[in-house]
């Protein structure tokens, strides 16, 4: 058949306007006088989604028609960001959309984009790396399915009140989302708790069965995910738990009826809420009942889809690659083994091999507290069949581990899926390494380390299952979209291909030392800040100047990204100023956002000593002009694309050896900001590419940090050595910046004093050091900017569509959709 349908799905103007006055009219029951600009932003966005139709129906039917190995993309959470603007760039009609807005009555797209509300279904870099990794994915036209879990609660507003981070439950679906099509015929059932039995099947061979105890649905609500410029579109597919009256119908009959009420009320909690822990592992019951409930969503689904076009079972790893976006869809590789093995009655061999071959994990931490580990017991009571798997693979893992290091009884302890060290556990990494035919880390100092420091023996044991893909971010939203100032600029000076090659940036470098052009591009940047400013003095009432340096920190509060050592810092500069020895200090606005995991006491108060620290400077005469601090509530995607742009310098500070990766160093570099930062995950790279001239590097290596810990690290020695931060953390104590009430951070300054245990002290004096360069650098702006150019012109490799073609050629051995779905 035919998709393009110009009648109903016209890319022109007057086609996106009589789109959106047909959707007023019937899908909303509105009359165009009276409509609200949510209103507005709901038929603009439903006009938009029958355009992006067309394109999906065509994918699903070429993939039908013709199939093709395709990407399971298996994520607890995708942190998507607004989709209205990235769906108009995709397609081209950013101006078409803005002009049917005009006959509504509405000057600017931005009045329309500003009302919708983001679906916070991830807490930071992770989920935000899976949607990048979709967007590139359709932009180069592999076919591919994001699986994960469509929350009814996404990650928690933030609001401050009196220096503290309050969590507010995000109603993300209260207006009506209009992006999703649920897909209840696509309903798939889940099993959990119960026991086994075995028995024996019809030809005689003994064999274990799962008797869930209760039981949820499964329904697929799919997102399209179009890419740029490109006629296929992907879909993003989130399975809501619902509950499964049929199944406990008798229930009724027997006059159980609240016990048949609770069990629904039970399975509909499932897909509630997202955890809002990013880093800590707190094995909770729920969240492993959340896992299975995708995994085995997403498995079946894949399964169906080969039943569906006749292709045999044995075929799956020609047609699927599954990628674990971490251990959280770890349970996937006994789900496949469970599926293959019970339900189509496969032999282990068989099993294993199609299992083994698909399935490939993505490690994204090192951190010991964010490893998984499932309490044996809880594990067990949950999903019992899947621990009787386990244990066959491991059982044979051991065995070819025995064979490998004979005698060697201490190995075979250690890499075992199961810890026997205390309480026994099952540890998901273990699982994943095991069953995957790839292990990756996200950017190459870490994948060093996942093999030098986390995995070390299974690295041995299967070198060529290791390798790295550096992360990427899409150029679509953290650049085309977010920054429009710098993109106009690019696009009149070397042409639109950077958006879909970003590595033609590199033809910018040409105009380095063109000083025109140089003046061009501080006035661009000055442009965007100046929005930011605003912005600033709408949400906090606090005014900062454009012309000052922009030196921004915004990611998850954690002690390893060491916001605390940024804002010592701004202590000393303040203690610089206070006391008439600031020659030569660039006059700043130091601007942190993030949120805090509700439960991580540490956090939260890094966050009131940001705050105590900016109400102190704020209101001090003296600071005019010359430091500002400012804590923005409530980051997200869309204050990230407010923010990115706006930044002259990025904070990049974490303990060397702790940050996976990082990708908002990314987005910042792309956006011209230089970074100071340490020799920490993409850091290194981004430095190397451009250049160490154009970095403001400082602190200890990892190596040097390993050093530090052997011979007893003690943070007293720093601080003695240091006069001007011991006055910081007397002013401190004294409640200098907490209206003379000395306890309130007194934890903070214990835990730096005393453990410090990830090495703030120890860096303090080369960060200061290096916080100098910067001031110095800033006062030849000239040369700023050059270095500022460079940044961007040299983080093209930073692309996911870089990042997402070697998982194609090295991991998951995918090539383009090669049909023609035009017609
Ligand atoms: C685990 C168990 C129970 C509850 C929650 C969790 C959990 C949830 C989220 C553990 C970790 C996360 C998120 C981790 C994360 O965002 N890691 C970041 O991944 C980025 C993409 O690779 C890297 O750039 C960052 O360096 C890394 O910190």
């Amino acid at each position: 058949g035919c998709y393009n349908d110009p009648e109903r799905a016209g890319l022109d103007a007057k086609s996106v306007f009589d789109g959106m006055t047909e959707h007023l009219f019937f899908t909303l029951g509105k009359l165009a006088p009276t409509a609200s600009r949510h209103d507005l932003y709901m038929a603009l966005s439903y006009a938009v989604r029958d355009r992006l139709m067309m394109r999906y129906l065509a994918t699903t039917e070429a993939m039908r028609a013709h199939p093709q190995k395709s990407v399971a993309y298996l994520s607890a959470e995708f942190l998507i960001g607004p989709q209205l603007n990235n769906n108009l760039l995709n397609l081209g009609i950013q101006q078409e959309a803005e002009a049917a807005l005009r006959n509504f009555g509405i000057e600017s797209l931005q009045q329309i984009l500003d009302v919708e509300e983001e679906p916070g279904l991830g807490n930071g870099g992770l989920g935000r790396l899976a949607a990048c990794y979709m967007e590139s994915l359709a932009s180069l036209k592999i076919p591919a399915t994001g699986y994960g879990i469509r929350y009814e609660f996404g990650i928690f507003d933030q609001l401050i009140r009196d220096g503290w981070q309050v969590e507010i439950t995000d109603k993300w679906l209260k207006g009506g989302w209009p992006w999703e099509l649920p897909q209840p015929d696509e309903a798939c059932f889940v099993g959990f708790g119960g026991r086994t039995e075995s028995y024996i099947d019809d030809k005689g061979s003994y064999r274990s069965r799962w008797i869930p105890a209760e039981h949820a649905i499964g329904i697929p609500h799919d997102v399209p995910v179009l890419g740029y410029r490109v006629n296929i579109c992907d879909r993003l597919r989130l399975w809501r738990a619902d509950a499964t009256e049929s199944f406990d119908f008798y229930a009724f009959n027997i006059g159980d009826y609240y016990g048949a009420v609770e069990e629904k009320v039970g399975s509909e909690t499932l897909s509630k809420v997202l955890y809002p822990n990013d880093g800590t592992d707190e094995g909770r019951r729920l969240r492993l009942k959340q896992q299975h409930f995708f995994v085995s969503c997403s498995l079946q689904d894949m399964l169906r889809s080969l039943d569906n076009r006749g292709l045999p079972v044995e075929d799956f790893p020609k047609y699927w690659t599954v990628q674990l976006n971490d251990t959280h869809p770890a349970i996937a590789v006994a789900e496949l083994m469970r599926l293959l093995i019970d339900d189509r009655h496969m032999d282990w061999d068989k099993a294993w091999d199609i299992t083994s071959r698909s399935v490939a994990y993505t490690n994204h931490t090192l951190l010991p507290e964010a490893l998984e580990k499932w309490d044996l017991n809880l594990f067990s009571s949950l999903l019992p069949r899947h621990l009787e798997l386990i244990y066959e693979i491991n059982r044979r893992f051991l065995q070819q581990l025995r064979l490998r290091y004979p005698g060697n009884d201490a190995i075979q302890r250690k890499l075992s899926i199961i810890d026997e060290d205390g309480s026994k556990a099952v540890r998901m990494a273990h699982l994943a390494t095991i069953g995957a035919h790839h292990v990756n880390g996200v950017a190459a100092l870490h994948s060093d380390l996942v093999k030098t420091d986390l995995l070390p023996e299974f690295a041995e044991l299967w070198p060529e299952k290791f390798t790295n893909v550096t992360n990427g971010v899409t150029p679509r939203r953290w650049v085309a979209l977010a920054n429009p100032e710098l993109s106009t600029l690019l696009n009149e000076h070397i042409g639109e291909d950077w958006i879909s090659n970003m590595e033609n940036l590199r033809k910018l470098e040409e105009r380095q030392n063109d000083q025109g052009f140089l003046e061009h591009w501080g006035n661009t940047k000055l442009s965007v800040k100046r929005k930011l400013a605003s912005y600033i003095h709408r949400n906090t009432g606090v005014l900062v100047d454009p012309s000052t340096l922009f030196d921004v920190q915004v990611k998850r509060i954690h002690e390893y990204k060491r916001q605390h050592l940024n804002v010592l810092q701004v202590i000393t500069q303040y203690l610089r100023i206070k006391n008439g020895q600031a020659d030569g200090m660039a006059p700043r606005t130091v601007i942190f956002g993030g949120k805090a995991a509700p439960g991580y006491y540490m956090a939260k108060l890094i966050i009131r000593f940001i705050n105590g620290i900016a109400e102190t400077v704020n209101a001090d005469p003296d600071m005019d002009g010359r430091l500002r601090v400012v804590f923005l509530p409530d980051y997200n995607v869309k204050l990230g694309e407010q923010v990115y742009p706006a930044s002259d310098l990025s904070e990049q500070i974490s303990t060397a050896g702790k940050e996976a990766s990082g990708t908002g160093n990314m987005k910042f570099a792309m956006n011209g900001a230089l970074t100071i930062g340490t020799l920490d995950g993409a850091n290194v790279e981004i430095r190397e590419l451009v250049g160490a001239e154009n970095f403001f590097l400082f602190g200890k290596t990892v190596e040097e940090i390993n050093d530090l810990k052997r011979s007893g690290y003690n943070p007293g020695a720093f601080i003695n050595a240091m006069p001007e931060l011991q006055e910081a953390l007397r002013l401190i104590e004294m409640g200098h910046f907490s209206n003379g009430d000395s306890e309130l951070f007194r934890p903070l300054l214990d835990n730096l004093t005393g453990h410090d245990p990830f090495f703030v002290m120890a860096d303090f004096a080369d960060y200061l050091r290096a916080q100098e360069a910067v001031s110095l650098a800033w006062t030849d702006r000239m040369h700023w900017n050059r270095m500022s150019l460079l940044n961007t012109a040299r983080t093209g490799f930073f692309s996911s569509d870089r990042s997402i073609g070697e998982y194609c050629e090295n991991i998951w051995n995918v090539g383009p959709l090669n049909v023609d779905i035009t017609c």
